[in-house]
């Protein structure tokens, strides 16, 4: 059983994608960054860089609880312990792993500024800053869509965690001053993932978390 500690963003979806394909049993625990539950001692016990998500494998290495935090340490662990999304030979495992620093390094914050000062911090003090990183969403786009129209996914052909990180990033693209339209291979990319079972049950389990609840999801 793994417990996971997290809220209902991008980042925080990345985990429930993984815990969902894998089939993994979980127990997710709300943490309302908006009302501060990350500063919470005994959250910060197992993030210490108060952010979600975090996650605690009962069975964890070694047959003992372990806790994590980082969103693509947290990937590779899962593919890991699973022997799924993360392949093993050597080629495709680098392949994989360049793809997913490109998410952890670059798409997560600079959509995440992008995001910021196209939706929250609008004013025109900001027309800098907004313009620089909505452009530098727009480059990095555009790296990906490139890379789409090459390979059915970004490691290659088949779906690995670097898609699982990178997919919860590309939703609400609007809100980041992008749009889907202008990258067709992202587009479809987007939709082909969008439907995978996962999604939907992530989607459905983000509902009960924000509003609160515990859930308790038994495979
Ligand atoms: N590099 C971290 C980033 C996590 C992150 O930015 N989490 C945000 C929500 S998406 C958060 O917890 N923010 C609360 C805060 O900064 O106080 C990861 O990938 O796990």
């Amino acid at each position: 059983m793994i417990d996971i500690y997290s809220w209902t963003t991008g980042n925080a979806r990345k985990v429930y994608i993984m815990l969902e394909e894998c089939g993994l049993s979980y127990t997710a625990h709300p943490i309302n960054i908006g009302k501060g539950d990350q500063f919470k001692p005994d959250f910060l016990k197992i993030s210490p860089n108060n952010k979600i998500p975090a996650i605690i494998d009962q069975d964890g290495p070694g047959g003992a609880p372990y806790s994590m935090f980082e969103s693509g340490a947290i990937l590779m662990y899962l593919a890991d312990k699973t022997g799924r999304f993360l392949p093993a030979d050597a080629r495709a495992r680098y392949t994989t792993l360049q793809w997913v620093m490109l998410q952890m390094g670059d798409v997560g914050p600079i959509f995440g500024q992008a995001g910021h000062y196209n939706d929250k911090a609008t004013g025109p003090e900001h027309a800098h800053a907004r313009k620089h990183f909505v452009d530098d969403g727009l480059r990095l786009m555009a790296v990906l869509d490139k890379r789409l129209s090459e390979s059915p996914y970004l490691a290659g052909d088949d779906i690995t965690i670097a898609d699982f990180l990178t997919w919860p990033w590309c939703r609400e693209p609007e809100s980041r001053g992008l749009n889907h339209d202008d990258f067709p291979a992202v587009k479809a990319w987007f939709a082909k993932i969008g439907a995978r079972p996962s999604i939907a049950a992530v989607n459905e389990l983000c509902e009960e978390v924000r509003a609160g609840r515990e859930v308790r999801r038994v495979k």
